[in-house]
């Protein structure tokens, strides 16, 4: 059932005059636990209410979705396990439209998993104002996971943080999908999301996990992790509109060697932007794509592309141009922890050619992980900031030493990370011992 909860609620008859108006101009919760208390919930709400959601399946029963149509509106989970409470349609081909349809400015969608729909899981009205989509799962959808479409205005100051976008047997249903879809994007933070296998199963390549497309300005997109998806990040599409300013650091990007049907693309790819920054990025293809990161078109000007690591080419194509600074594009595999799980982060073994060696960026203070960069004695190239203390055990040698770690640091013994914190080490060669954390942990040391 409904239940709503004022945030006033004294019963002193005096002031009930009063408080008749003020229950009106404060923010309430309203609790539900299925779809149609859902619906009479957003319909109940009024700026500044949450509509809290409990564990549970909300089976979209109108065959279009929730329309949130007020401003102001937060919807969340109750218990905040987004995989607890779960928006679903009938499947991809189910008839179900949406998961969510907003045209509400300022909505809050959090902690929640929106599922198997027709369209999208999400889907705005044009010139939406300050959406944001926080720890929520997005998959399946037969068009993209997350869509703002094309009005004569921007859609501005829209965040996505700590979500999932998926598709769950590992390939889409059609090319014409994505993650997250925004036309004519303003001032949007899109960081810290996962997405997977947001792939084309034939006839064309799919969107990309992260697109910002005809005239959008200033996005940020940071500390993803895009894994087997047909293409990463893009700003701009074609050679039409300019995608103005903007950053895209600190993200990881990996895609596995497939078998048979495989559309994979660029990683990151700006096609007539001017002004964007791309650096400390990490891109590693399996596959046989050639462009880790490309610029294309004449309009691409001001770009500048610093401290990112690859092991495919930075293609400037059809007469784009960018300033290149501190980039290594002919990365190993064993210079990361795990690329077949798409772990990224740099082993030790990559200490000669990326620990240490980038070049510092305005605004760069952290890594992948939200470690302050730089640790050591300088930045390090690609998304992670490596923080480590490395020793290779059956070579007899210590790479780095540390009497002290400060914050902690992680021990990675040849060049695998293992799950040991670090905050003391000491280390004595007369008797061929080290000592962590004040264990004495081996003697294999000479
Ligand atoms: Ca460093
Ligand atoms: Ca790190």
């Amino acid at each position: 059932m409904i239940t709503k909860t004022s945030m006033n609620n004294t019963n002193t008859p005096i002031l009930l005059l009063f408080l008749s108006f003020s229950f009106y101009t404060h923010a309430k919760t309203i609790t539900v636990g299925n779809f149609s208390e859902l619906l009479n919930g957003i319909s109940a709400a009024e700026s500044g209410d949450t509509i809290l959601m409990r564990d549970g399946t909300y089976t979209v029963n109108n065959g279009y979705g929730a329309q949130v149509v007020k401003n102001n509106i937060v919807i969340k989970s109750l218990s905040n396990s987004r995989e607890k409470v779960v928006v679903t349609g009938g499947g991809m081909a189910g008839g179900t439209n949406y998961g969510f349809w907003i045209s509400g400015h300022d909505v809050t969608i959090q902690g929640i998993t929106i599922q198997d729909v027709t369209n999208h899981c999400i889907q705005t009205d044009v010139d939406n104002h300050k959406l944001r989509v926080i720890d929520c799962v997005l998959r399946n959808a037969y068009e993209q996971l997350l869509k703002v479409p094309a009005g004569t205005g921007k859609s501005d100051s829209g965040l996505v943080e700590g979500c999932l976008f998926e598709f769950t047997k590992g390939v889409a249903e059609n090319y014409y999908t994505g993650g997250i879809d925004v036309h004519r994007g303003k001032d949007w933070v899109v960081r810290n999301n996962t997405f997977r296998n947001i792939r084309s199963p034939g006839g064309s390549v799919a969107e990309h996990a992260i697109h910002f497309w005809n005239n959008s300005e200033n996005i940020v997109a940071e500390n993803n992790l895009i894994i087997d998806c047909d293409r990463g990040i893009g700003f701009g599409m074609g050679n039409t509109a300019i995608h103005q300013g903007g950053i895209i650091r600190n993200n990881m990007i990996y895609h596995r060697s497939i078998n048979g049907t495989d559309f994979g693309d660029a990683g990151i790819c700006l096609e007539n932007c001017a002004g964007v920054n791309v650096y400390n990025n990490t891109i590693f293809f399996d596959n046989e794509y050639k462009g880790a990161i490309e610029c294309r078109f004449a309009g691409s000007t001001g770009i500048t592309i610093s401290n990112n690591l690859t092991n495919k080419t930075i293609w400037l194509r059809d007469g784009a141009s960018a300033t290149l600074t501190s980039n290594v594009t002919n990365a190993q595999s064993n210079w990361f922890v795990s690329t077949s799980r798409g772990d990224l982060h740099l082993s030790s073994i990559s200490l000669n050619s990326v620990i240490d060696k980038g070049t510092p960026v305005t605004g760069l203070v952290n890594d992948f992980d939200g470690e302050a960069r730089p640790q050591g004695s300088g930045i390090d190239i690609g998304a992670d900031e490596f923080n480590g203390v490395s020793i290779k055990r059956k070579s007899q040698k210590m790479l780095q030493s540390f009497s002290s770690c400060s914050p902690k640091k992680i021990l990675f013994i040849r060049g695998k990370r293992t799950g040991m914190e670090v905050s003391k080490v000491a280390i004595n060669h007369s008797n061929k011992r080290f000592n962590l954390n004040g264990t004495v942990i081996s003697s294999d040391l000479e």
